[in-house]
């Protein structure tokens, strides 16, 4: 049902762009505005080329060419997953109707405004990553650095052709706005709080990767559901991408962890940041700021929106085909997290096309929970107490029914004042960060690692770890 790749074109793409001149036409005068935002707001290290995995098609085997290529001439395209012919509307009202093509004129808006704020988080994590270059511990994480911002530069492309194909006038015009909107910017920020906040150190960037990046597979995996077909296909592939970098995070936490937990042991002592390394607190302390903004990332815990995208046939669940429902939740409810009358952290039952969110939100706590348990087991075999953990949901929420008020991480309610006196030990503070960021020595040497981290397992496609990964300038 789809076409064959087609990657001798300026712009590679598997949906037979070169049948439809005029979308092909917007799409490469979008092009050198994109090569101007990436080369102004990606990657500043400067470099010749990096061991990069390029898409080039769509199939369970070999959908991915590696090799040695300058970043700016990385072949940006855009891959749609094949279409299912038989592939019907999972949920909603339209559930058993067949996916749609086209974008139905009731659900423009909603459809846009969905996609602007996926399209939105792709650039933005670009520009928050794009001073690392210049501190990576070795250069297979150099390598890994910049094989998520070209993904990400991809999913962008992505999110272009689906306002450019379906959203005329409207779509080319939100496709310039993503570029002009920046990370941390006072005029133009991005949409979403966390792609505002800093990433200044690799520890951030490992985190990020696995908290926020993981947002991101659980809002693609309900976009993979829409009604709306090219969108539900462009995610799929999305999601085969996304995987790495999240591999990325996994293993950049677990061996930060490992490295500090072998400098525990090997001088018997917790003070690990005299010896190089980052204290377990501190990591602790990432990790309470990760999470916690990643959380907000799913919205309110009741909210109308989901309510109404779910039952349009816009977003749908977790996992949607797997649930054991009628998939149209006209009269089922769930308990949400809320405040009760007296302030107290607790649950109320709401009808569950509104409590959607919150399903959404707990499918990726639990996802979360093997995290620590993973960095628990690094620090176990080390002989070492597991003590790693995610803060209650509560702690440090800026959306939702916990914005207003203040909770430490153990889900203890607290009033202000003892929040401004405690938080220092919840969060990163200014000490903490700038230690980090004091080990952050850029090691651009093959085969070498700085010392705050330990080696990866594995190298990247089957190449060892003191392998050319990426060739400076
Ligand atoms: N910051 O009704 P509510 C990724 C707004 S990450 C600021 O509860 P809803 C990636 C909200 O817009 C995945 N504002 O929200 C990761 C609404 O505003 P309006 C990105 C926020 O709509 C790493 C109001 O508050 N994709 O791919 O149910 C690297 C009331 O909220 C925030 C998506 O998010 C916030 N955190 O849910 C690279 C999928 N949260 O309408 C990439 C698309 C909420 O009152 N987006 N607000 O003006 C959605 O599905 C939903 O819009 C949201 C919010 C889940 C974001």
């Amino acid at each position: 049902m789809t076409s064959t790749p087609d990657y001798g074109e300026k712009i590679p793409n598997n949906v037979d762009l070169r049948d439809d001149r005029r979308l092909q036409r917007a799409l490469e005068s979008w092009q050198p505005n994109f090569l101007s935002w990436w080369d102004s707001m990606g990657p500043s290290l400067p470099t010749r080329d990096v061991y990069l995995r390029t898409a080039v098609n769509v199939g369970r085997e070999g959908w991915a060419h590696f090799g040695h290529v300058p970043m700016r001439d990385y072949r940006w395209g855009i891959f749609l997953a094949d279409r299912d012919p038989a592939r019907t509307i999972g949920f909603g009202e339209h559930k058993g109707e067949p996916p749609w093509q086209q974008v139905p004129g009731e659900y423009r808006s909603e459809l846009r405004r969905l996609i602007v704020i996926q399209g939105d988080t792709e650039p933005a994590s670009v520009e928050q990553q794009r001073n690392l270059g210049a501190t990576a511990p070795s250069l297979y994480d150099l390598r890994n650095l910049f094989q998520v911002n070209v993904e990400e530069g991809r999913h962008l492309w992505a999110m272009v052709y689906l306002l450019h194909a379906h959203f005329g006038r409207e779509g080319r015009e939100e496709a310039e706005e993503l570029l002009h909107r920046n990370s941390g910017s006072e005029d133009a920020p991005r949409i979403l709080g966390a792609f505002n906040e800093e990433t200044p150190d690799w520890l951030s960037f490992f985190m990020f990767t696995y908290f926020t990046d993981r947002d991101g597979k659980y809002q693609l995996g309900t976009l993979k559901e829409s009604a709306f077909d090219p969108l539900s296909r462009t995610c799929e592939f999305m999601l085969k991408e996304e995987a790495h970098h999240m591999m990325v995070g996994t293993t950049g936490v677990d061996r930060v962890v490992e490295r500090t937990a072998q400098l525990m042991a090997e001088h018997d002592t917790e003070e690990v940041a005299a010896r190089g390394g980052i204290p377990l607190d501190v990591i602790q302390k990432y990790l309470n700021f990760h999470y916690s903004v990643s959380l907000d990332l799913f919205g309110g815990e009741t909210s109308t929106n989901v309510a109404n995208y779910y039952t349009a046939g816009l977003k749908g669940r977790w996992m949607e085909g797997r649930r054991r429902d009628d998939h149209r939740l006209g009269s089922d409810s769930i308990m949400v997290d809320a405040l009760d009358e007296d302030g107290e952290i607790g649950q109320t039952e709401v009808a569950a096309l509104v409590g959607l969110n919150t399903d959404l939100r707990r499918a990726y706590i639990a996802d979360c929970e093997g995290g620590v348990k993973r960095w628990n087991r690094i620090l176990s075999e080390a002989g070492l107490e597991p003590r790693l953990k995610l803060p209650h949901v509560a702690f440090n929420r800026k959306v939702g029914a916990f914005a207003g008020i203040e909770v430490a991480p153990d889900g203890e309610r607290v009033s202000a004042d003892e929040w401004n006196r405690r938080q220092g030990a919840w969060l990163p503070t200014d000490v903490d960060k700038t230690h980090v960021r004091s080990l952050m020595r850029p090691v651009h040497e093959r085969g070498k690692i700085a010392a705050w981290i330990a080696p990866p397992r594995n190298g990247i496609n089957g190449q060892p770890f003191d392998y050319e990964y990426v060739h400076l300038a």
